[in-house]
């Protein structure tokens, strides 16, 4: 695998013809990435009415290569009528999510039942009548529904409020697998579970952190950003215990300087162990108030608890910062410098700070530090959560949470003149844990891979195993549609969003609300997944309640009524007439007014978690390729890493070298969830030694189950692991899923016809 020494740049643009060719041509592609629609994969946003690759600022051209991948993946053809009465469930159990991915788009409804080996296509009118006659027998808490962050707004209100009034709570969406830690260490902290920030304080700021994340790969959109704020004589602070390649230096393909000659991102990088980033910002704040640059007015004045948080910083010692984090004095220091000389700064974070058992507790101690320095509450400056899926926010704005916001509540009842349950209603792990305990008898799942997602692969297979009947609404197969199986399972294919008959809307991690205008449907079968919604609510609730169901078969029609129960979204009552986007009242923060009960900010003191694990053990961390979105992959390497496969776990020549494994050779890891054999060790120095690193969503099967007891989030990025050599060289790899190899040889030697 040839190593590349920064981001972006040209692979990038290659990558974009050679898409291009897979699609039909480039015109065929840039019209499809030009139309008005908002972008299919990151939720930093583009695309909308400006037109597609336009940011919030109206810059263009935007581009990265996943939102490439993901509409490629849209356009490709349909899965061909012969494709389910050729693989067997066991064949379809051996392909890899990037063969599961390519084999097309889904284009009729199918249902495969246990003891069957073969999907077999149904008609829209059998799975309605199936999926109906299930609702009605089984009670509403025996039921519950999961949301990606991928659909529209229109689509999620709606499902809720299906959901809701069929009587279960049981509904949350996959942000509690992703940023749950932020929003409830938000709201703990300022009353708001956000971004404080827009776009444009953005480029304002004169220092930005990242912490947790790697933007080149998973946002490459916001590397232009960091890119200008180096330019303007600013700074970016990096904090990840892996040196990522594209977050030392970047080419931002639509700029020519940076093109050419590459822009450099990060200003000072630091390499803190898995889990260590509490210890390390804590350390931070230590060195700001020793240093005597905390903003005293401001603590004084718009923080509760700056007293005892103070007191519990000095009392800290350098040694237990330096123990609990693996960053010493010496390397906070400098950061602490440029803090204290910056005006504006931006706090971004991602899942390295989310997907850990002390995640809220992370998100709280980034506050802490922000407000340290009166770094909220002004523009140019404030916390970015940097959100995941292209709509999650929008989702979770939309209600889909277990506990509705009391104002939303309260307005649905009136609106709808319904009566809505009050039994606390389940969060995803929640969900899976019932359901293994037989407890729930059907789950719908609007989009998302809630199999490939979930923590400890084997429990969650035998979890939704238990359940009489699951139905995905997706667009293309993934391995849930093969390993997620309850005794029966139903596929309804869905239109993507720029194939939608009526306009739809989607919010920016930025709270910028877009308008997409849709677009024909690419293939004869997917139905929207408004309509569909509409159809199976009024079947099972009738035409005599309170709603007219099948009328909400109109986005419109459901924008009016989100723009009377949803705080903020007035606006988007006219949207398809007025074409005006906007931002959701009241989120972005440039008066440091807090929404908490006394309008101040809320100063966290947390306990210093031990690092996991111990000498003869390592800590993993389960992390994206370049090539693949969440659980879909679409190519195996792993361009900035160097890394040419996925079956691999990557390790610190040290640890190599200390637990006598071979470069190149076998191991299998152990983790208290599972083990996975015949894993490829794969040299990486670019790695912090101690920690290791493998790809999500192959080592699902060694995550367990423990999660934040604040926002139920797993640590998919800590999990303590042994990693010991294979026995014999020969040992063939497993690569995660697939237990059986022959069955593998023969699906891969299948795949070519479908
Ligand atoms: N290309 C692409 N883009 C995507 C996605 C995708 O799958 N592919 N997924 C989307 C979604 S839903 C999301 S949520 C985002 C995810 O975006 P990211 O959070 O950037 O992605 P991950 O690969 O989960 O996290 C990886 C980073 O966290 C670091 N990390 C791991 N553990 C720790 C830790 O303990 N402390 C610190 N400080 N850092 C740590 C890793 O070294 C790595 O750089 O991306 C979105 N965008
Ligand atoms: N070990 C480990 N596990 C993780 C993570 C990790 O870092 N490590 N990350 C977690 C995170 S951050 C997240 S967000 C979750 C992701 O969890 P999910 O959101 O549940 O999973 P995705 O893989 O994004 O879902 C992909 C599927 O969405 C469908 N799809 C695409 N577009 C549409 C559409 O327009 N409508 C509908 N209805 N379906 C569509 C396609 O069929 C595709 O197969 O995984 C979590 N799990
Ligand atoms: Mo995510």
């Amino acid at each position: 695998m040839r190593k590349v020494n920064r981001g972006g740049g040209w692979p990038a643009v290659f990558y974009t013809w050679q898409k291009a060719r897979e699609v039909g041509g480039l015109w065929k592609l840039w019209k499809a990435m030009r139309s008005k629609n908002a972008c299919k994969t990151c939720a930093l946003g583009m695309g909308g009415q400006s037109g597609g690759m336009v940011n919030e600022a109206g810059h263009f051209p935007e581009v990265c290569k996943k939102s490439l991948q993901a509409m490629a993946a849209d356009m490709q053809g349909a899965i061909k009528p012969d494709f389910y009465s050729t693989y067997t469930r066991a064949q379809l159990q051996a392909f890899s999510p990037r063969e599961l991915e390519s084999c097309g788009r889904i284009t009729t409804p199918v249902m495969l039942r246990q003891g069957e080996q073969y999907y077999q296509p149904i008609s829209w009118e059998e799975a309605y009548r199936r999926i109906t006659g299930k609702l009605r027998s089984v009670t509403p808490d025996e039921t519950f529904w999961y949301f990606s962050g991928r659909s529209s707004n229109e689509a999620g209100f709606l499902l809720q409020l299906f959901a809701r009034i069929y009587g279960t709570n049981n509904v949350n969406n996959c942000s509690y697998y992703c940023h749950q830690a932020s929003g409830v260490g938000l709201t703990g902290s300022l009353g708001t579970g956000t971004a404080t920030i827009s776009l444009e304080d953005l480029d304002q700021s004169d220092l930005v952190f990242v912490i947790g994340g790697n933007p080149a790969s998973n946002h490459p959109r916001l590397m232009r950003t960091l890119m200008h704020v180096r330019r303007r004589g600013g700074e970016v602070i990096v904090i990840n215990p892996i040196l990522e390649t594209g977050l030392v230096n970047f080419a931002v393909p639509g700029d020519v300087r940076s093109l050419f000659f590459g822009s450099s991102i990060a200003s000072v990088y630091v390499q803190p162990h898995i889990g260590g980033d509490l210890a390390l910002l804590y350390g931070l704040a230590k060195r700001i108030e020793a240093m005597g640059a905390a903003d005293e007015p401001f603590l004084a004045n718009q923080c509760e608890g700056w007293i005892e948080l103070r007191t519990f910083l000095r009392n800290l010692s350098w040694d237990e910062i330096k123990h609990k984090s693996g960053v010493s004095q010496a390397e906070i220091d400098p950061i602490a410098d440029r803090y204290a000389k910056a005006r504006r700064v931006v706090f971004g974070w991602t899942m390295g700070i989310t997907h850990h058992t002390h995640g809220v507790h992370n998100v709280q101690a980034i506050v802490n530090l922000a407000m340290l320095r009166g770094m909220a509450g002004k523009p140019g400056a404030g916390l970015m959560p940097i959100r995941g899926h292209s709509n999650v926010q929008g989702i979770g704005t939309m209600g889909v949470t277990p506990k509705l916001k009391e104002i939303v509540f309260d307005r649905l009842q009136q609106h709808f003149a319904v009566r809505l349950p009050t039994t606390p209603g389940l969060d995803t792990m929640g969900c899976i844990e019932a359901a293994h305990a037989g407890k729930v008898k059907l789950a719908v799942c609007l989009g998302g891979n809630l199999y490939g997602s979930n923590p400890d692969a084997t429990f969650a297979a035998k979890a939704l195993g238990e359940l009489d009947l699951i139905v995905y609404l997706n667009t293309t197969l993934n391995t849930g549609h093969a390993h997620g199986l309850a005794k029966e399972t139903i596929i309804l294919p869905v239109l993507a969003r720029d194939e939608e008959p009526q306009p739809t809307t989607q919010e920016s991690m930025f709270n910028f609300v877009r308008l997409s205008d849709g677009g024909p449907a690419r293939h004869d079968g997917p139905l929207s997944e408004v309509r569909i919604i509409a159809e199976l609510a009024h079947r099972v609730l009738g035409a005599s309640g309170p709603i007219d169901w099948l009328s909400m078969n109109n986005t419109g029609q459901i924008r009016q009524a989100i723009a009377r129960i949803v705080p903020g979204m007035e606006q988007i009552a006219e949207i398809d007439q007025t074409r005006k986007e906007f931002h959701i009242g009241g989120r972005v923060l440039h008066e440091p007014r807090f929404s908490t009960p006394s309008g101040k900010a809320r100063l966290f003191i947390h306990e210093l978690p031990e690092l996991a694990g111990d000498e003869g053990t390592l800590r993993l961390m389960t992390i994206r390729s370049e090539g693949q979105f969440n659980t879909v992959v679409y190519e195996n390497y792993d361009l900035y890493r160097g890394v040419d496969r996925r079956d691999v776990i990557l390790l610190h020549p040290d640890d190599i070298r200390r637990l006598h494994l071979t470069a190149g050779g076998r191991a299998t890891i152990r983790s208290n969830a599972g083990a996975m054999q015949g894993v490829l060790v794969s040299p990486f120095d670019k790695i912090k030694p101690g920690n290791a690193a493998m790809y999500y969503p192959e080592a699902n099967l060694l995550v367990p189950r423990s999660v934040d007891p604040g926002s139920k989030t797993p640590s998919f990025k800590c999990v303590v692991i042994q990693v010991e050599a294979a026995a014999s060289a020969a040992q063939q790899p497993l690569a995660g899923i697939s237990s059986d190899g022959d069955e593998r040889a023969k699906s891969r030697a299948n795949m070519r016809s479908c």
